[in-house]
């Protein structure tokens, strides 16, 4: 699944799609698992658009043990310089999307800023992932938005400006930004998105009637990163694998 393409494609763009990575039987329970979640915190009757539950993995065994049963970190491995390792994450993020939310984003964000961890430090981390429980093969239905490379031109300002000067990039650094993309992927897809990556929240365009958008992220730290986060945010890709000699060009590797 994880071919040199991918890694190609993900230290290109900041983000990279992997269809397939869960079974159908998998995002049967996730989605089992975010139902009893949205059933005890329910939105408001009335509410649309986005709706987001933050459960802590140390209190909720069903969770954290979905996460390793679906060998998430094995997915993520490769993508990662050799040797680092992956703990397991403090908070998933239960993503929902409810319609209709005739909406896109103006501009993007970087995550951990507003606000920081309790120390100060930008709440920093490795990658984000995201497990798509719902069809996003089409877009605006709730697909998450990326500003394709746009880790790279932050990591160059942020060399520039040094590290702390994040802090007060609220809620992105001034960079030039490329068009934006929508993340497209069939239910079962895992995405990876570097931390840099400018994004933000889609619309779902659908009707009271059409399905809502699921999807649960993990902001996956590797070992050491709280250390390191000046140097990983100052040389985006020094946390990531290289992809090898069949894969060093992105010639041929799509979106
Ligand atoms: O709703 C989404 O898919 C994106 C959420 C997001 O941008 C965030 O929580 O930082």
């Amino acid at each position: 699944m994880t071919t040199p393409c991918a890694i190609s494609t993900f230290r290109r763009d900041g983000y990279c799609v992997l269809p397939g990575a869960l079974a159908a039987g998998q995002v049967g329970h996730w989605r089992s698992l975010l139902d009893r979640h949205i059933t005890a915190q329910p939105p408001a009757p009335d509410r649309t658009g986005p709706y987001f539950l933050w459960p802590e993995l140390a209190n909720e065994t069903d969770l954290r043990d979905l996460y390793e049963d679906s060998r998430i970190a094995d997915a993520i491995r490769p993508f990662l310089r050799a040797g680092l390792g992956l703990p397991t994450p403090e908070v998933a993020q239960l993503a929902f999307t409810i319609p209709p939310h005739p909406h896109h984003p103006g501009a993007p964000h970087i995550d951990g800023l507003t606000p920081t961890e309790d120390d100060g430090r930008p709440g920093t981390f490795t990658v984000l992932v995201g497990l798509l429980l719902t069809d996003q093969s089409q877009r605006d239905r709730g697909n998450l938005w990326v500003w394709p490379g746009s880790h790279l031109s932050t990591g160059d300002w942020l060399r520039v400006h040094g590290a702390d000067a994040l802090r007060n990039a609220i809620p992105y650094p001034p960079v030039e930004l490329p068009t934006p993309r929508q993340v497209t992927g069939p239910a079962g897809s895992l995405v990876l998105v570097h931390y840099l990556l400018a994004h933000n929240i889609g619309g779902h365009f659908g009707t009271t009637h059409d399905e809502r958008r699921e999807t649960v992220y993990f902001r996956l730290r590797a070992d050491g990163h709280r250390e390191r986060w000046r140097t990983a945010v100052t040389d985006p890709l020094v946390e990531f694998a290289q992809p090898g000699p069949m894969g060093g060009s992105t010639t041929g590797c799509g979106r």
